[in-house]
């Protein structure tokens, strides 16, 4: 099983995600696929059986708002994501109890991949991804200390990682830190020929955890 989750960010056609699905067996959509694909586009996606498709709104708001948004697109997913900073009352905890009942899971974001992102909140993140307690976090790859330490304050969860490839993280280095999946988005829809691309990632992947023999378990 390849531990990669494709980030949708580009409208590909269905018969080359069709392919690459061969190799990638989750999906994460977003603001872009929503804008440019539309729903309908949306819909056929999902419709190729996933293991997992993660909507990727990047959700930061009040309660009902976000929970209108998430009511709105729970028929084409089956996770969000949100921010973590925005906090527990009035915001995390309705959405993460709406999420519960319909049986869809909330990662939240820990640290971000990108060079501006501030890793000295983490102690107040922490502190409320505890009281969530969500599916998984969203945790860049670039920043391989904050993996292993949110591995180690949450052995059980998930941790989805982006920043590989384009952003400078080397295919399964996040993982051999302790992450279950790594993001890949460019690297693959940018390519001339995604397909093969995809295989070559996975198989890339697989050596590199191999290598280090740090295979992640199946957490649910
Ligand atoms: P790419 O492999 O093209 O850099 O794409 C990374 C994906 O992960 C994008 O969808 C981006 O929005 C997302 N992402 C990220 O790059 N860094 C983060 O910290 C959190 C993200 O969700």
């Amino acid at each position: 099983m390849s531990r990669i989750i494709l980030a949708l960010d580009s409208v590909i056609g269905l018969s080359t995600l069709t392919k690459i699905r061969e190799y990638i067996s989750r999906v994460k959509f977003s603001y872009v696929t929503l804008l440019q694909g539309g729903l309908g586009y949306l819909r056929e996606v999902y419709k190729l059986k996933w293991d997992e498709v993660i909507f990727d709104l990047k959700l930061a708001d009040i309660d009902s708002t976000m929970i209108s948004i998430v009511s709105a697109l729970r028929d084409l997913s089956d996770s969000f994501i949100s921010h973590s900073f925005i906090g527990y009352e009035g915001a995390l905890d309705s959405l993460m109890t709406y999420l519960s009942r319909e049986n869809k899971g909330l990662y939240l974001v820990l640290s971000m991949s990108h060079k501006g992102w501030n890793d000295s909140f983490y102690p107040y993140l922490k502190n409320i991804a505890e009281r969530v307690n969500p599916k998984g976090f969203v945790v860049g790859a670039t920043r391989p200390e904050m993996i292993k330490n949110v591995r180690a304050d949450f052995p059980q969860k998930i941790i989805i990682s982006p920043g590989v490839g384009f952003q400078g993280a080397e295919i399964g280095d996040a993982i051999c830190n302790g992450a279950d999946f790594e993001i890949i988005g460019r690297s693959i829809y940018s390519s001339n020929e995604p397909e093969r691309i995809s295989l070559e990632i996975k198989e890339k992947q697989e050596a590199k955890i191999n290598e280090c023999k740090k295979v992640p378990k199946d957490r649910k």
